[in-house]
């Protein structure tokens, strides 16, 4: 089962319109054929639009960090996914772990939201945080096994196809300290195991599962080298333009 890997930049709050255009316009044409490895931009609401059009006949994926589970709405401060695809956006991080431990966002929530921009045809990338055991009618459950379960509730197989996953451990998460490729590779394999256990393992081998938490030049070759880790979310190591031109091109 062949699945493209992907490396994919998170810049969270960070970047102006301008700025943003300018990192576009210095990596565009330095990114790898993308029937080899995907190469995508998470980017603030107000950047997007901008970046789409610089990105144009480029590889290069323009992405959304969040939207919000309704098309519109009296929802003030909020982005829709049919907005989103209107604006020619094809994927969206949905849970990452600082929209659940700041904004309170709960695996209901996320679920809505993933349903919604599923709706629409935004592919999402759902963020499963943490490494700790739940307790699930009165059994140990392990915490991104429940978290899977939760946020995917009730997606068809097909729906299920267009997700992405980034296993991302509350602890490596903006800390400089990655997980090692040991511990990555087993969140990652526990998610690919419970995807398998609610779909199929056809489904489970198809899926796009990638690690995020302190990736950087140093680890990315290691992590990017177990079996079920197709890619990576980075943070802090893509807000550089040549930084994250060495971690797509390495
Ligand atoms: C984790 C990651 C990107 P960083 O949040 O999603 O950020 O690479 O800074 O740990």
């Amino acid at each position: 089962q062949v699945r493209v890997p992907i490396v994919a930049g998170n810049w969270k709050m960070h970047k102006t319109v301008d700025e943003a255009v300018a990192f576009v316009n210095e990596i565009k044409d330095h990114l790898p054929d993308p029937k080899i490895q995907e190469t995508a931009l998470a980017a603030p609401t107000l950047d997007l639009t901008a970046m789409v059009k610089a990105a144009q006949g480029s590889p290069l994926k323009v992405a959304a960090e969040n939207c919000y589970c309704k098309n519109s709405g009296a929802y003030t401060g909020e982005t829709s996914p049919s907005m989103l695809w209107d604006a020619g956006i094809h994927h969206v991080i949905l849970g990452h772990s600082e929209r659940r431990r700041i904004f309170h966002e709960n695996d209901q929530l996320i679920n809505a939201k993933v349903k919604a921009a599923l709706k629409v045809g935004l592919c999402p990338i759902v963020c499963c945080d943490e490494t700790m055991g739940r307790l699930i009618n009165g059994k140990r459950v392990h915490w991104v096994v429940a978290r899977i379960i939760d946020d995917l509730k009730d997606l068809t197989p097909d729906e299920v196809k267009k997700v992405t996953i980034a296993y991302e451990p509350t602890w490596a998460i903006g800390t400089g300290q990655s997980a090692d490729p040991e511990q990555a590779e087993e969140g990652c394999y526990l998610i690919r195991q419970t995807i398998e256990d609610m779909y199929s393992q056809d489904l489970a081998n198809q899926m796009r599962i990638l690690y995020g938490g302190s990736v950087n030049v140093d680890n990315i070759d290691r992590l990017m080298g177990s079996n079920d880790i197709d890619g990576v979310l980075v943070g802090t190591e893509s807000l550089d333009p040549q930084t994250f031109l060495r971690l797509v091109n390495r």
